[in-house]
């Protein structure tokens, strides 16, 4: 497949239908994320999630549509690889680490607007993971599941694919922190960051997309960022 060709062009929707997603999505963010960690808990009542800043995070804002996430280490991480492959996989935190790494530097930019500029992210190509398990002919997308038990999303075969798509287990050249979906989230790197599940721990190969938490409440799928849910003519930063 040709990985250097460009996102689709926006989806040309009218003003009030871009509005209108606009307003689902927004009234989605605020009913969403809850703070879980002890020190943001006085943040808790704030539903915007706006006072929810990672301590140290350098920006980042916490986000969990589950009330409570358990910890997965070493010892007890798995990330499972099936679906339409011929060799469905489990992979602990020790082979991850061992695989071809990739690392990349980019703008993280949330759909509700805060950013963290320059930030790395390392980890293993999504692209490795699926050939090594062999995707069957008739696959046409990939569903992200998550040890947080609610958070799902979607990815074409052809998106994930893509050598800036990562099986993340780095942030910032640190092992990635619980608080940021340690110790494995994925990362989509032209996408606003919905895409980029934490607590990653399923990876199903599917014959169609099968829409993730956010995308049914009124967010795009192709979440290409600068030119997705209704900002297609807004700046990328
Ligand atoms: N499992 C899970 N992954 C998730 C989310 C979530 O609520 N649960 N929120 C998404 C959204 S909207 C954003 S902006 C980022 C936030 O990542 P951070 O908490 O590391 O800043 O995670 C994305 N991945
Ligand atoms: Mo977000």
């Amino acid at each position: 497949m040709d990985r250097t060709a460009e996102p689709p062009g926006g989806t040309p929707v009218g003003r009030r239908v871009v509005l209108g997603l606009l307003g689902l999505g927004a009234a989605g963010v605020t009913v969403g994320p809850y703070l879980q960690r002890a020190q943001d808990a006085v943040t808790a009542g704030d539903p915007t999630g706006l006072t929810g800043l990672l301590p140290g995070g350098g920006g980042f804002r916490y986000y969990s549509v589950a009330a409570s996430v358990p910890d997965r280490t070493a010892d007890t991480y798995a990330l499972t690889v099936d679906g339409l492959v011929d060799r469905p996989t489990t992979h602990r935190l020790a082979d991850l680490r061992t695989m071809p790494q990739r690392r990349l530097v980019r703008d993280v930019q949330c759909v509700t607007g805060w950013r963290v500029p320059d930030t790395p992210f390392e980890g293993v190509p999504l692209a490795h993971l699926l050939d090594e398990a062999g995707v069957r002919p008739g696959a046409r997308a990939v569903q992200f599941t998550c040890f947080d038990g609610a958070y799902t999303e979607s990815l074409t075969l052809e998106q994930a694919r893509r050598d800036d798509v990562l099986i993340a287990l780095k942030l910032q050249d640190a092992p990635i922190t619980h608080a940021h979906g340690g110790p494995v989230r994925l990362y989509v790197a032209p996408m606003y960051f919905y895409k980029s599940a934490k607590w990653l721990s399923g990876i199903t190969v599917t014959d169609a997309v099968r829409p993730g938490y956010w995308e049914g409440n009124g967010y795009d799928i192709d979440a290409w960022v600068g030119r997705s849910n209704g900002r297609d003519d807004a700046p990328t930063g």
